[in-house]
């Protein structure tokens, strides 16, 4: 059991004790665990494993080091399974509901019998909450407002908690002997950013055996459905999995099918029928008679079957090349593909280098060498070390004085590390009136000038816009580091006119930023779109704070193909020498 997932039971606890007006001190040791083990780095399964005693972590007394245990070990918690008897699982949802609270998840439990999000809607819809004393109108709207957001956002998974949660099932799965093939389709193959559910596809030697498995999975709270082909579960964290088992013939169409999008497969199925034939999750078939949609619907198996075994041949059998999962949006990628002008996109493999990270000499967990040391062990030929300017005095900001002295630093460890170029940079905050958080002379010493707004999102969006508009103009500005501030699932992007960034970006020869950090991805799959078109180019930077952030590059390399970015688009895929050269 992932940290996270520990971490969510730990505050579904608390969410039940509140509602049964618990001991307060014993929710806040529930919530308190929640966090440190949602933020701890290492995973609890580990700790648990090398026998560290885990009541020496903050926050984390005898009670909780038990629970963690008990997570590791079977992968429940019979304390919540023992409350989850009094009152419903299913208000979890309902007490984290802007506008609800445990208060009033109990009393619309006991008086209006509401277990649900979805009856809550329903009687909310019907005007009944307005009528319980201590709610009204407002209140009634306010809980249908934070229905609609919790729709949006809390009910999807940010790819990388779907990532860890993904990857522990699949390995479950695969040490089954019956697994012959095993695969994540869905959104989370195109690696969307974020995953309503995860759809999962296997051929397996005996089904039957295969759906047990997967349903007695530990994490596994709910069997909603399992059939003998098809089975679908809710786990622990609230994540829900469907399984397909498939037949080899059809396996490479039932991948187009269930990766989707559902746009790309409504596109690529009106070319079929242009074409004359017809694509289906089972295959691609050639039309047989005039009778053809009549027939398939009786038998999805009607006329001659001319593809489905792999994605390529089905593709093929539809005169396209394959297509990149990251690209079935149909943002033009089937007419392009028809064209034979599908962009090479850029890979992991490609990355030169990473523009944005941080040191202990700011906020960051780990020295400058240590940093210096991963980015050469990850092959990278150069590297911009960018510790905040002064105004973010909570993260130790530098000003000019200890930047001089950060850079006596490099210049040792630059000499120790020959075989990577280390980057004079800073993250310069753009301060509230648009000018620069550090000196112009000593903004003309970096070798690469990045900014970014930290503060002040509030901002009315003319006031914004003229902000950022303002800095980008300055004659050392490199990079707009996270040009939207938006936080996935957390924080909206702060409001000001993205067109007239890109354009003046565009303009002053400035690079945009796709922040890496899976929390971040910023800017996002479209809006790097339109810098593409506009000619921009684009800095893929991870932002790290330690050393294994570096890792998370992949997110945004992934982001970047979403946007149909080639390796030509991204400024550092560029070798140091032409990177140092670049205008
Ligand atoms: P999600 O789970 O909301 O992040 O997004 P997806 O894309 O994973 O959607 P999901 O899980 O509902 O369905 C998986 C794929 O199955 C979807 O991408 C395309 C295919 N699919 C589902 N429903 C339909 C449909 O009604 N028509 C077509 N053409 N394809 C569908
Ligand atoms: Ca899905
Ligand atoms: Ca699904
Ligand atoms: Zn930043």
């Amino acid at each position: 059991m992932e940290n996270l997932e520990i971490a969510r039971v730990f505050s579904q606890m608390a969410d039940l004790l509140e509602i049964q007006d618990a001991n307060p001190f014993r929710v806040r040791a529930y919530r308190n665990a929640a966090r440190l083990v949602d933020g701890h780095a290492k995973p609890m399964r580990k700790l648990v494993e090398e026998e560290n005693d885990l009541t020496e972590l903050p926050a984390i007394g005898k009670e909780m080091a038990r629970h963690i245990h008990e997570l590791v070990e079977t992968g429940s918690l019979s304390a919540l399974d023992e409350l989850a008897q009094k009152i419903p699982r299913s208000l979890i949802d309902v007490i984290e509901l802007p506008g609800v609270g445990p208060k009033k998840a109990k009393k619309l439990w006991k008086e209006l019998g509401i277990e649900t999000v979805d009856e809550l809607e329903h009687r909310a819809a019907a005007g009944e909450v307005a009528a319980l004393s201590g709610f009204g109108d407002k209140s009634q709207q306010k809980i249908l407002t934070g229905i609609e957001q919790f729709r949006q956002h809390r009910s999807r998974f940010k790819l990388v908690d779907a990532d860890r949660l993904v990857m522990p099932l699949l390995e479950y799965l695969q040490q089954s002997s019956e697994v012959e093939r095993l695969e994540v389709a869905g959104s989370y193959r195109r690696r969307v950013e974020t995953v309503g559910d995860i759809d999962l596809l296997a051929i397996a030697s005996d089904a039957k055996a295969v759906m047990e498995r997967f349903t007695s999975y530990p994490q596994v709270t709910l069997v909603q459905m399992a059939g003998t082909t098809r089975g679908r579960v809710s786990l622990q964290s609230g994540l829900e999995v469907d399984l397909r088992i498939l037949t080899g013939p059809s396996y490479g169409a039932a991948m187009v099918y269930f990766t989707g999008s559902k746009e790309h497969n409504i596109k690529l199925r009106k070319r079929a029928i242009e074409q004359g034939s017809r694509l289906s999750e089972y295959g691609v078939f050639r039309q047989a008679g005039d009778d053809e949609e009549g027939s398939a619907e009786r038998d999805p198996w009607a006329g001659e079957m001319v593809a489905g075994r792999t994605e390529k041949q089905v593709y093929a059998a539809m005169e396209l090349p394959w297509i990149a999962p990251e690209l079935r949006e149909d943002r033009g990628e089937v007419e392009a593909a028809a064209r034979n002008e599908l962009p090479v996109l850029v890979d992991l493999a490609d990355m030169k280098g990473d523009l944005q990270m941080h040191s202990t000499w700011s906020d960051g967990k780990n020295s400058i060498e240590e940093m210096v040391v991963a980015c050469s062990a990850r092959g990278y030929e150069y590297m911009a070390l960018t510790d905040h300017s002064k105004a973010l005095a909570m993260t130790g900001g530098l000003d000019a004085r200890r930047l001089r002295e950060q850079w006596k630093e490099i210049e040792e460890i630059q000499e120790r590390h020959p075989e990577i170029r280390i980057l004079r940079s800073q993250e310069v905050d753009i301060l509230a009136d648009g000018t620069l958080d550090l000196e112009d002379e000593m903004l003309e010493e970096l070798d690469l000038v990045v900014v970014a707004v930290h503060s002040r999102f509030e901002l009315p969006a003319a006031e914004q816009t003229a902000r950022i508009l303002a800095a980008l103009q300055h004659p050392q500005v490199d990079i707009l580091a996270h040009p939207t501030g938006r936080l996935i699932n957390r924080r909206p992007p702060f409001e000001f006119q993205l067109d007239e960034v890109l354009h003046c970006a565009k303009e002053n020869g400035v690079v945009v930023e796709l922040n890496a950090n899976p929390t971040r991805l910023d800017l996002k799959d479209t809006h790097l779109m339109l810098a593409r078109e506009l000619g921009l180019r684009v800095a893929i930077s991870t932002d790290a704070h330690r050393v294994r952030d570096l890792d998370l590059m992949h997110y945004g390399v992934e982001q970047a193909r979403r946007a149909w970015l080639a390796k030509e688009d991204v400024v550092n895929a560029l070798p140091l020498e032409d990177f140092l050269k670049r205008q």
